[in-house]
């Protein structure tokens, strides 16, 4: 049905909620049998660049001259020699062997960011693994917001990706106000995302953009656990 000119997706100074309604799809140069849909990137004044990436059958995601990271959402994906199914991610270092493949069609989160090296380490190797595998983390002693890293507590990774499921009614314990930004995807169920000033109702599928010092807050509302994958630049002295 025609939206009569509505839509949740908002944009401020401080955030961007971009709803499916309002997602364009585009093709790049390189891209076989796939498109992309672009969340964030430096045009918003992010550091990072965010997208989800729909191959069709024997579709190709070219490699980047950037670090990635790709997460399964559908479907199934290779990079380099790994094969992911729903749930698995990739690390994939600067200049490395990014390419995402499918046979039969994938849809996958990618997150790309320049490397910012960190003197007396060295720059991180490439590494798959599966949400499910990771051992969940209650945050602040909460069973019921549950944190699941999918990137190593190591200091040579300059961003982190987690994957937060909160139980129905659960909360984050404060509003936060942080330097870090983050880029975050809904997967499952949804609630209320305080974002500066305004309250949004949220659901699967939805992406939001917070800046640096974006207040932020999230209550989980309905029958079943909301679920999100959020990154975070990490590990680096603020300058
Ligand atoms: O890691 C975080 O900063 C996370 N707690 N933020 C959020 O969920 N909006
Ligand atoms: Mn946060």
């Amino acid at each position: 049905m025609h939206s009569l000119g509505h839509t949740r997706s908002a944009r401020r100074d401080d955030h961007l909620l971009h709803t499916p309604d309002t997602f364009v799809r585009a093709s790049w140069p390189g891209m076989i049998n796939a498109v992309a849909i672009v969340h964030v990137s430096p045009a918003i004044g992010a550091a990072f660049t965010q997208y989800t990436a729909e191959l069709g059958a024997d579709g190709y995601l070219p490699a980047t001259s950037m670090q990635r990271f790709v997460y399964v959402l559908s479907g199934e994906a290779q990079v380099a020699d790994a094969s992911l199914g729903a749930g698995g991610f990739a690390y994939v270092p600067s200049g490395d062997v990014g390419a995402v493949r499918t046979r039969s069609g994938s849809r996958v989160a990618v997150i790309e960011k320049p490397y910012v090296a960190l003197p007396g380490t060295s720059a991180p190797a490439m590494f798959t693994g599966h949400e499910a595998h990771q051992s969940p983390q209650p945050l602040n002693g909460d069973a019921d917001l549950e944190v699941r890293a999918l990137v190593p507590a190591d200091a040579s990774f300059d961003f982190a990706v987690n994957t937060m499921a909160y139980r129905p009614g659960a909360a984050l314990p404060m509003v936060e106000v942080h330097v870090m930004e983050h880029g975050l995807l809904f997967l499952e169920g949804g609630g209320i995302y305080r974002l500066g000033d305004a309250w949004y109702p949220v659901t699967e599928g939805d992406f939001i953009y917070m800046a640096p010092w974006c207040p932020q807050w999230f209550g989980a509302l309905g029958k079943v656990p909301a679920k999100y994958l959020i990154y975070k630049d990490w590990n680096r002295a603020a300058s």
